[in-house]
C-alpha cells in the first residue's frame, strides 16, 4: 500500500491539463466510485489499527493533494474559457487614449514662424541664461538704463553679469556676431521679467522677434513685410498702422497696430473704442547695434520687430487673464482644438 500511495502522489504531482474534460477524467480515475484512491480507502478498512495509524496520514494527504490539483486546474481553465467564449468580444474597438491638444501659445508661435519662413526667414534659437552684453550691452542700452534695474531683470546673485534674458534680441546679437549679412532670422522663445504676477503681467512669457539685415534694406521693406504678416495672420482685409515710438536698439522705432477684427474698426470693448489693436514693436536697427556686433553700418542696414505671443493669443481668442496660459487647467487647454 505504501508504494501504491507514493506512486499515486507522483502521478498527481505530474498531472497537468489544458482541458476541463481531462480534469474530470482525472477526478473520476482517482476519486470516482472505482477510482484509485477510493479503492485504497476500501482496502484501508481491513487493516489493523497499527497499520491504519501508519498509513492513514499518507492516504489523507494523497486525497487532499488530488483535490487541490483538481480545483486549481478547474479554476484556471474556467477563467481562460471565459475570455475566449463570447463574454470577451475580440472585434470590439480598443479603448482610445485621449490625445492632448496644442497649447494656444504653441499654436500662435507655429503660425507666426510659418508665415515668416515663407518669406525666407530661418529660425534661430539660443540660451535663456545670458550675459549682460547679449541682453543689454550690444543693444545700445546705456549702463544706467532702467531695464537693467533689479525690478525688471532676474540676475544671478553671485554674478550680476549673468541673467535671464528679458527679450529674445540676445539671439539676434549672437546671429549678427556669428554670420555675415544677409541675415534673415525669426527668434521665438521664452523671456523673463521680474514682475508681480497678475492678469496682465507674468514673469515668464513668450516673444517672437525678427531681424533682416542686408544692403539697402529700408523702412518701406519693414512696412511691407509687416503688412504681409498681418494679412496672413488676421485675414486679407486687415489694415495696419504705424505709430512713432522709442526702443534703445532701433532708430526710427514704431509701434504697429492692426485693425480690430471684432468690430471691423468701428470701435468695441476689445479695442477700447479705437478700432485698432497694438500687436508689435519694430524699427530700423540702430547703427550702434550693428557696429557693436561687427557689422559695417555704412554698408548694411536692417529692420527688426518683436511681439508677445501671449498677447497675440489673447487677441485671437479673447483670453482675459495671462495666468491661464501657465496653470494647465484642462478645461482651458481643451478649447483650442487643433493638435497641429
Ligand atoms: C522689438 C521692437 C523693436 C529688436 C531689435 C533687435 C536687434 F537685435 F536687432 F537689435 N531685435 N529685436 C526689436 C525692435 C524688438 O520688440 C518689441
Amino acid at each position: 500500500m505504501k508504494n501504491k500511495i507514493s506512486e499515486l502522489l507522483d502521478h498527481v504531482e505530474k498531472f497537468t491539463s489544458e482541458k476541463l474534460e481531462q480534469v474530470e477524467e482525472f477526478r473520476i480515475g482517482m476519486l470516482g466510485k472505482k477510482g484509485e484512491i477510493t479503492r485504497l480507502f476500501e482496502q484501508f478498512k481491513a487493516f489493523t489499527s497499527e497499520q491504519k495509524r501508519e498509513l492513514g496520514k499518507d492516504l489523507n494527504e494523497l486525497k487532499t493533494k488530488t483535490l487541490e490539483k483538481i480545483n486549481s486546474f478547474r479554476e484556471l481553465l474556467e477563467k481562460s474559457q471565459e475570455k475566449t467564449s463570447g463574454i470577451f468580444d475580440m472585434t470590439m474597438p480598443a479603448n482610445s487614449e485621449p490625445v492632448g491638444t496644442r497649447h494656444p501659445i504653441s499654436i500662435m508661435k507655429n503660425k507666426t514662424v510659418e508665415i515668416f519662413k515663407r518669406l525666407g526667414y530661418v529660425i534661430a534659437e539660443g540660451p535663456e541664461i545670458e550675459d549682460d552684453r547679449h541682453v543689454f550691452g550690444a543693444l545700445n542700452f546705456p549702463p544706467e538704463h532702467p531695464a537693467r534695474d533689479m525690478q525688471d531683470t532676474f540676475f544671478i546673485e553671485k554674478n550680476p553679469d549673468i541673467l535671464l534674458r528679458t527679450h529674445t534680441s540676445s539671439m539676434q546679437v549672437r546671429a549678427m556676431e556669428q554670420t555675415k549679412p544677409p541675415i534673415r532670422i525669426i527668434c521665438p522663445g521664452r523671456v523673463f521679467r521680474n514682475e508681480a504676477i497678475s492678469a496682465r503681467a507674468h514673469c515668464i512669457f513668450h516673444q517672437i522677434e525678427g531681424l533682416y539685415i542686408d544692403e539697402n534694406v529700408s523702412f518701406a521693406d519693414l512696412k511691407q513685410t509687416l503688412l504681409y504678416f498681418a494679412r496672413e495672420m488676421f485675414g486679407k482685409d486687415t489694415q495696419i498702422r504705424l505709430r512713432p515710438s522709442y526702443f534703445p536698439f532701433t532708430e526710427p522705432s514704431a509701434e504697429m497696430d492692426v485693425s480690430c477684427k471684432i468690430c471691423g474698426g468701428k470701435g468695441c470693448n476689445i479695442c477700447k473704442g479705437t478700432g485698432w489693436l497694438e500687436i508689435m514693436g519694430c524699427g530700423m536697427v540702430d547703427p550702434n547695434v550693428l557696429e557693436s556686433c561687427g557689422i559695417d553700418s555704412e554698408k548694411y542696414t536692417g529692420f527688426a520687430f518683436g511681439m508677445g505671443v501671449e498677447r497675440l493669443a489673447m487677441l485671437k481668442w479673447q483670453v482675459r487673464d495671462l495666468r491661464l496660459y501657465f496653470e494647465n487647467d484642462i478645461r482651458f487647454l481643451q478649447q483650442f482644438g487643433s493638435v497641429i
